[in-house]
């Protein structure tokens, strides 16, 4: 009696939750309708099946509950029966599988007419690229891939040159107009994924996949890595936009070329130190960082990762949040970088900067925090020296007040909550690790002995290029 009545139970609350569930399918933006079609399809066989065997069982729990007397009867064959059953089953499978049969055919043949787009994965952000006026993608080869040439473009190839390259940034699609993508990996297997656009696939290293849609409604879309296994597929979000095509044409406007990047003009750290002087009232006349104006230690951290940052103060994506004190004095100040030369510039002034480690001002349980900051090694390296391959920065011998701020912001979306901060996202969800302010203190006070370690490692090898010399 008890079974019967928790199956009901089972069957009903299912239904119910089915129908009540805000968890649905997001609004669609593209020209995938027929992949609703298909998961409708699927849902409703699936659903009558469920509700009917489940009805079926607490029926039979209850008619055929233990009665005195009573003993079951041994029935090992019923032809009618299980001809009623195949057929039944035969109309309920081909009924899932023939809509997804024929969306797959369209899905696999791309129009003529689509355009290339090319989506690079890497742990843990997608990067894209564009034909030129050419129309036609250069040769990447993966063997050529370096800081300055993220891509792998074969700087040989004149296709390649008018290449548009979108680092890390939103990818722009005009309206109505189908896109090939075609989706390669650096490292280990990703997954793109627009739920607005349905469509979804894998990318694999070593080989080129592809996909195609036609993005149908403007709008902002979040991309997500729909990859499961592996680490931190989770945090990898990037940004969608869907544009009018003439909104489009002024955004592509704006985009830079492969040749373009390639002969970016490099920084002069004379013509910088006159832009500095701004940023030495907060940020202290050798990048020091000053406490009292709450601003960072700027030498010492990457370039990559400065110029990220400026850019973010630039577009708007940090410095915007109304409880963003501090941020808010940062982002004014970006006005004085007028152009990339200026930019470039004062980044160069400050890289000449010397890099002593910022005093400890934190108090916190460093082996509590090596504990903590176990997960943060494979973006921040295990030395907290920053990688540019994720795009993390150095946190080993920077202002450790200033880390643990930037920490309490994340967690508290001060920080990385704009849709087009990709990366401030991804620090976003990995703060959430750190419970509360306790851990935060324990992980910034492991950090700070890294920044001896790091000395220390520095000074040894000093000594052994010394030595090396010495010993001719
Ligand atoms: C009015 C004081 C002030 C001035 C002037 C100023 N900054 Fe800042 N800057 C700040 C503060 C405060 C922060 C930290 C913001 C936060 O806590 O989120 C900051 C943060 C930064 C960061 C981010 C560092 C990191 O590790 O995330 C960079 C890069 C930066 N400033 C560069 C500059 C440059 C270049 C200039 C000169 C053009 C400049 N700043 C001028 C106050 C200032
Ligand atoms: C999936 C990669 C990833 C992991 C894991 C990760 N971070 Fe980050 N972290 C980033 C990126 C990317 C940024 C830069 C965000 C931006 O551009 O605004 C960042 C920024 C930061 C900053 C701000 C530094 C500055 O100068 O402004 C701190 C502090 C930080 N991370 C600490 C940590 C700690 C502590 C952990 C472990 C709990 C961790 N991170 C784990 C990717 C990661
Ligand atoms: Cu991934």
């Amino acid at each position: 009696m008890i079974v019967a009545i928790m199956l009901f139970i089972i069957v009903i609350g299912s239904l119910v939750f089915n129908f009540l569930s805000p968890w649905w399918f997001t609004e669609i933006a593209s020209n995938w309708g027929g992949i609703d079609f298909a998961v409708f399809v699927t849902f409703w066989i699936c659903g009558v099946a469920f509700v009917l065997i489940g009805l079926f069982m607490v029926y039979t729990t209850w008619k055929y509950r233990r009665r005195e007397g009573q003993t079951a009867v041994y029935e090992p064959e019923n032809k009618r029966l299980e001809w009623i059953l195949t057929i039944l089953t035969t109309i309920g499978v081909v009924g899932m599988l023939a809509p997804g049969l024929l969306v797959w055919d369209d899905y696999v043949n791309v129009p003529p007419q689509a355009r290339e787009v090319e989506i690079v994965g890497q742990q843990w952000s997608w990067s894209y690229r564009l034909p030129g006026e050419d129309g036609i993608l250069g040769t990447v080869d993966a063997k050529l891939i370096s800081v300055d040439n993220p891509f792998g473009l074969d700087p040989e190839d004149p296709d390649g040159q008018d290449d548009i390259l979108i680092e890390r940034e939103a990818l722009h699609l005009p309206i109505d107009r189908p896109v090939k993508a075609l989706l390669r990996s650096k490292d280990v297997l990703h997954d793109f994924y627009v739920p607005q656009f349905r469509a979804k696939m894998d990318l694999v290293p070593g080989m080129i996949t592809y996909m195609w849609f036609t993005p149908t409604r403007v709008g902002t879309y979040e991309v997500l890595c729909a990859e499961l296994c592996g680490i931190g597929h989770h945090t990898m979000r990037g940004t969608v936009v869907v544009d009018t095509q003439e909104d489009y044409d002024t955004w592509l406007d704006g985009q830079q070329t492969y040749a373009q990047i390639s002969t970016r003009p490099q920084g002069d750290p004379i013509a910088g130190q006159a832009t500095y002087a701004v940023c030495a009232a907060c940020h202290g006349p050798a990048g020091e960082g000053l406490v009292a104006l709450n601003a960072p230690k700027l030498s010492g951290q990457d370039e990559w990762y400065l110029r990220h940052q400026i850019l973010a103060y630039k577009q708007g994506l940090r410095g915007v949040h109304e409880e963003d004190t501090y941020g808010k004095e940062m982002a004014p100040m970006v006005a004085t970088l007028f152009d990339a030369a200026t930019t470039e510039n004062v980044i160069a002034y400050i890289r000449s900067l010397p890099d002593d480690p910022a005093p400890v001002t934190i108090d916190g349980n460093a082996d509590r925090g090596a504990n903590l900051y176990s997960g943060c090694t494979v973006c921040h390296g295990s030395d907290g020296g920053g990688s540019h391959g994720t795009f993390a920065p150095r946190l080993a011998g920077m202002t450790d007040w200033y880390l643990a701020r930037q920490l309490q912001n994340f967690r508290a979306g001060i920080r990385g909550s704009h849709p087009m901060d990709n990366l401030g996202k991804q620090m976003g969800l990995m703060s959430k690790q750190l419970g509360d302010d306790d851990a935060i203190n324990d992980v910034v006070a492991y950090i700070n002995t890294m920044s001896t370690r790091m000395t220390q490692t520095a000074m040894r090898q000093t000594i052994d290029d010394r030595g090396e010399t010495d010993g001719g």
